[in-house]
């Protein structure tokens, strides 16, 4: 399938994803969560099916989709594992970041195994002293002759120790976006090292970790794109997962919502059916008006991203941050109408609500997104 996707060609694809989330994802999520196990195998899998790359252009050996294409495919993982699904995702912009901005030569080398997902891929941006700030981070690359020289700590790394490609956004120049550029790391390259695995509240089938910079080494064959440009670069990279993880958000939230439809009709309070009573009626025409609404807009910042129309990556913030919150509150609300049951493992439910929380955090704060969205409006 190619760039020129057609409806039902979408529909063939979202379907071969449904039967691979519905077969490796949803019957060991809360294992995978409860006992914090990062399903490579799984993921190799989902490479086989060409999740590895799914914006990767076809020249590259990825599939050529959409980002329309790709945010169909990640609501269907994510409701079989919102958490899982969040670290294709992630994989997913390191990969399409190297064939974007890499040259022939560094997307022969990496990816046919990120594509293949034998190989995986970690984003480093945040810094303990530098999250929302990003453009304030103080990991530096000094060069000297043909190599970088890589110094710093990152905070909070998606798939940090089980990645074998790290993408390092560092400071090659002067302070401020300018004097930063996005590097590849290879995970066994001498002075990386690994921080423990943060314990988390959510996100526990994959793991956190920080990623220690000490003299590391790497040939400056290894920056993508021109010295100075790696902030633009990861921005970039965002545009496309700030989509898909939104998109993670809504597959989460809308399984929550087929559970508490199925449970209130079924479960019964004062001799009749939960879904009786007008109040439980208006709660779930809330929810999937939510859901509507989010996905309706996340469509639009994806198609705005692929037609590459001027102010695509204000709409895709926009998107993201009001996806990802109202997706974390009809989760929320499905867990309240399971009552008791909503609080037990066994249900799934709050796992789900664990792990949509922090996608109001991660790939740039619900606050920092309503800022591009309140600057652009105020620039305008
Ligand atoms: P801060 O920037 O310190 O923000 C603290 C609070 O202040 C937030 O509420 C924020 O919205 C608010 N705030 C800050 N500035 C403003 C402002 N100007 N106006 C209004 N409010 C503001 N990063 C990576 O690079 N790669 C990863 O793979 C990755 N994975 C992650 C996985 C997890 C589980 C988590 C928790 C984080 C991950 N992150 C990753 C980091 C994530 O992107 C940052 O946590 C996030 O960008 C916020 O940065 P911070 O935590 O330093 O918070
Ligand atoms: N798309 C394309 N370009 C962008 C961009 C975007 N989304 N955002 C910024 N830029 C460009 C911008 O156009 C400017 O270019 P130029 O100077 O050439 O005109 C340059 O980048 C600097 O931008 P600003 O002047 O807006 O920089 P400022 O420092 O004021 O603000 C801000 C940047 C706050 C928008 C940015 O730092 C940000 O997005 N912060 C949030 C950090 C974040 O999202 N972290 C996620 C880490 S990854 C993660 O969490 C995972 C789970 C993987």
């Amino acid at each position: 399938m190619t760039m020129d996707t057609t409806i039902d060609d979408r529909r063939e694809l979202v379907s071969a994803v449904r039967e691979f989330s519905d077969a490796e994802l949803a019957p060991f999520a809360g294992e995978r969560d409860a006992q914090k196990i990062f399903p490579i195998d799984a993921l190799r899998r989902a490479g086989d099916l060409g999740l590895g790359g799914i914006c990767v252009s076809e020249d590259s050996g990825g599939s050529g989709l959409t980002r329309s294409d790709s945010i169909a495919i990640f609501e269907e993982l994510a409701k079989g594992d919102t958490a899982v699904a969040a670290y294709i995702s992630i994989h997913n912009m390191v990969a399409w970041m190297i064939d974007a901005f890499g040259d022939e030569q560094q997307r022969a080398r990496w990816l046919p195994g990120l594509v293949a997902m034998t190989d995986l891929a970690s984003y480093c941006l945040t810094e303990p002293g530098a999250g929302s700030d990003a453009a304030a981070l103080t990991t530096s690359a000094r060069r000297e002759g043909d190599e970088y020289v890589l110094t710093g700590v990152k905070q909070f790394i998606s798939g940090a120790g089980a990645s074998s490609v790290y993408v390092v956004m560092a400071r090659t120049g002067g302070p401020g976006p300018h004097g930063i550029s996005a590097i590849v790391v290879p995970g066994d390259a001498a002075g990386l090292s690994f921080g423990p695995s943060e314990r988390k509240m959510g996100w526990n089938a994959q793991p956190t970790r920080q990623v220690v910079l000490d003299g590391v080494r790497v040939p400056v064959g290894n920056r993508l794109g021109a010295e100075g440009d790696g902030f633009g670069i990861a921005m970039k990279g965002l545009n496309g997962g700030r989509l898909n993880i939104a998109a993670c958000s809504l597959g989460g939230a809308q399984w929550t919502l087929d559970r508490a439809v199925a449970h209130v009709r079924d479960r019964e309070a004062f001799g009749a059916p939960l879904a009786a009573n007008p109040s439980v009626v208006l709660i779930v025409g809330d929810m999937e008006t939510q859901l509507r609404a989010a996905r309706a807009l996340l469509q639009t910042a994806a198609a705005d991203l692929d037609a590459g129309i001027a102010g695509a990556a204000v709409t895709c913030a926009a998107a993201k941050r009001f996806a990802t919150d109202a997706a974390f509150e009809v989760a929320n609300a499905a867990l309240q109408l399971h009552g008791g049951y909503g609080y037990l493992q066994d249900y799934g439910i709050e796992r789900v609500v664990r792990d949509l929380r922090v996608h109001q955090i991660l790939e740039g704060t619900n606050e920092i997104m309503r800022l591009i969205v309140g600057r652009a409006e105020l620039e305008a």
